[in-house]
């Protein structure tokens, strides 16, 4: 048996609120991963089973990897149709809010959830979430919300309503959220669940591929040219930086998304801890910084500290406003030499 993790309390809350809709709308958030998306199409397939009337709606753009799951193409991009994601809003009785914490993760839409007077449910890995919802299912020691959505789907004794669609979905934000499953991914029940997806009869291999094998030649060639040119490392720390201008990303038609990952690639070198990328916006005066570790470096802490952001222990992002690429690599710097006791052996 798995151990869904989830309260009585709240699975009988989850599943009145499950009961009780008609039109849903589910949200996600801003530049939406593996997670986001996963998680998203598999409750809407999960709802469609169950006679309900579901949209998905994300802020923005979400990379081609991702486009292969099944009804991928219903997805609403608020972005570019604002009217009919209003429409929606307006319209839901229920409003499910998956794989983020705060409303302002999700952009503008996040007005429009905070005003709804309709029901919402919020099911989320992050920490601190936002008090929003009627119901809250914050488990953030899950590795993903797919993980967390297949417990709660188990919890309220529904699991022979996920089909074929729905498991392949859970199975890819499963897989995204902790790279293949290489990190975050020591939990037990976690194969439990993949079992019984397996079941359902995903064929994990060629999910594999279609999410990680799938680069464009540009992409491929980016990567190369981040390693091979670009890549800062500082070997007595185990740490490395390296940056990508918006000219840079240009020469390779840089696409949204098309650096997803990236920042893991220098964490393959032997000993490494930490890992620091840069990335110039390709319109605004923004830096985007991720920041990925291994093991007891809090990649969180230094984003916070160092890069006005947050996230994960291992996982963390944040962005410096108004700086040139030489002063954010400068506060790279500081920012290992500030983690100096953490990073040397
Ligand atoms: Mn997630």
């Amino acid at each position: 048996m798995i151990n869904t993790k989830i309260t009585a309390q709240q699975s009988q809350d989850v599943k009145k609120l499950l009961n009780e809709c008609k039109n849903v709308v589910i949200v996600t958030h801003s530049s939406p991963d593996g997670d986001a998306i996963g998680s998203s199409l598999a409750m809407y397939e999960f709802l469609k089973r169950k006679g309900k009337n579901p949209t998905v709606i994300v802020p923005n753009y979400f990379p081609d990897f991702l486009r292969w799951m099944n009804d991928a193409d219903k997805i609403i991009q608020f972005d570019h149709h604002k009217a009919l994601s209003y429409n929606h809003l307006n319209m839901a009785d229920l409003i499910i809010g998956l794989d983020f914490n705060v409303l302002t993760r999700i952009d503008e839409i996040g007005e429009a959830v905070r005003r709804a007077r309709c029901k919402k449910l919020l099911i989320d890995h992050h920490l601190g979430p936002e008090k929003f919802a009627d119901v809250i299912v914050s488990y953030p020691e899950s590795s993903s919300t797919c993980d967390l959505l297949f417990r709660v789907i188990t919890a309220i004794g529904e699991a022979d309503r996920l089909n074929l669609h729905a498991a392949e979905d859970i199975y890819a934000g499963m897989c995204t959220d902790t790279g293949g499953f290489t990190y975050n991914s020591k939990d037990p029940d976690l194969f439990n669940i993949i079992a019984e997806l397996l079941k359902k009869g995903i064929d994990k291999d060629l999910i594999y591929r279609r999410i990680y094998n799938n680069y464009t030649v540009d992409r491929y060639r980016l990567m190369g040219y981040v390693l091979y040119e670009k890549l800062i490392q500082y070997p007595e720390l185990h740490a490395s930086v390296f940056s990508l201008t918006r000219e840079e990303l240009a020469k390779f038609n840089y696409l949204k998304g098309d650096m997803e990952g990236v920042v893991n690639m220098p964490l393959a070198i032997k000993g490494q801890k930490l890992s620091v990328s840069l990335r110039e916006d390709t319109e605004k005066p923004i830096i985007w910084v991720s920041v990925r570790s291994y093991d007891d470096f809090p990649a969180n802490e230094l984003a916070t500290q160092f890069f006005n952001g947050g996230g994960h222990f291992n996982a963390a992002g944040g962005k410096l406003e108004n700086k040139t690429m030489d002063e954010a690599l400068e506060i790279a710097r500081n920012a290992f030499e500030a983690f100096r006791d953490k990073l040397v052996d």
